[in-house]
């Protein structure tokens, strides 16, 4: 019985939380109204309609079905293109190191993420190959803070929920995680991650031993 390991994306293995942002802002301000990097802290984790719903909230801005469908199209393409460059000096700090660590002593992986850009985006950082199960906004019909994803990822990776742990940079991933009946690392700001049972500001907090310490 071996610890599934399973890595959030956005936020966690590459920043494109901040490529996010600039393409919801430029369709904010298209619309009219400001979008703030604190706003965008909602954004995290969640799916791309979701996002589209909070940020027209925030603008008063009522929509038709058409209308609403356009902007994510819109947002999409300006995202796409800000991702388009991407390479492997993009991937967050020492994130390989903890992977190869894990694959070192043959841990399932899994990626568990709700962007549906996933698979692109890990080819363009080349960190496919680490990865023995990926789950990824086409797969999922419940966002985060449910857990479907994360269950789906366990259930692929052939591991017990209780078994797994999660990487999570978002609030509603930390309560996805926990919902799962998972152990949930916060990356980023305890004050933000209180949910989560560790939070670690980057994975160059994270030693060694801790990582020994999980696996099974
Ligand atoms: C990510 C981001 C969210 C984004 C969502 C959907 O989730 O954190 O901000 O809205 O994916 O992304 P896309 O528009 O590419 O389908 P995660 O779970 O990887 O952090
Ligand atoms: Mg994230």
């Amino acid at each position: 019985k071996k610890t599934g390991f399973i890595f959030d994306l956005d936020g966690v293995i590459v920043d494109t939380a901040k490529y996010h942002y600039l393409a919801w802002r430029k369709l904010a301000n298209a619309l009219g109204f400001e979008f703030t990097q604190e706003q965008n802290e909602q954004f995290k984790g969640v799916s791309r309609k979701r996002c589209l719903e909070i940020l027209l909230d925030i603008g008063g801005i009522h929509a038709s079905q058409e209308q609403f469908n356009n902007w994510l199209i819109e947002k999409n393409e300006d995202y796409l293109s800000l991702i388009e460059k991407m390479d492997e000096s993009e991937i967050l700090p020492d994130v390989q190191k903890v992977l190869t660590l894990l694959k070192k002593h043959n841990m399932p992986i899994a990626l568990g993420s709700a962007s549906k850009n996933a698979r692109p985006i890990l080819e363009k950082v080349k960190l496919m190959d680490y990865f023995d199960v990926i789950v990824d906004g086409t797969h999922v019909t419940k966002a985060k803070p449910d857990p479907e994803v994360f269950l789906i990822a366990a259930e692929q990776l052939g591991v017990r929920p209780e078994d797994c742990v999660v990487f999570e940079d978002a609030v509603a991933g930390i309560e996805a995680a926990n919902n799962a009946g998972m152990l949930s690392i916060g990356i980023g700001e305890a004050k933000v991650l209180s949910k989560a049972k560790f939070v670690f500001a980057n994975f160059t907090e994270i030693d060694v031993k801790f990582i020994n310490r999980l696996m099974k």
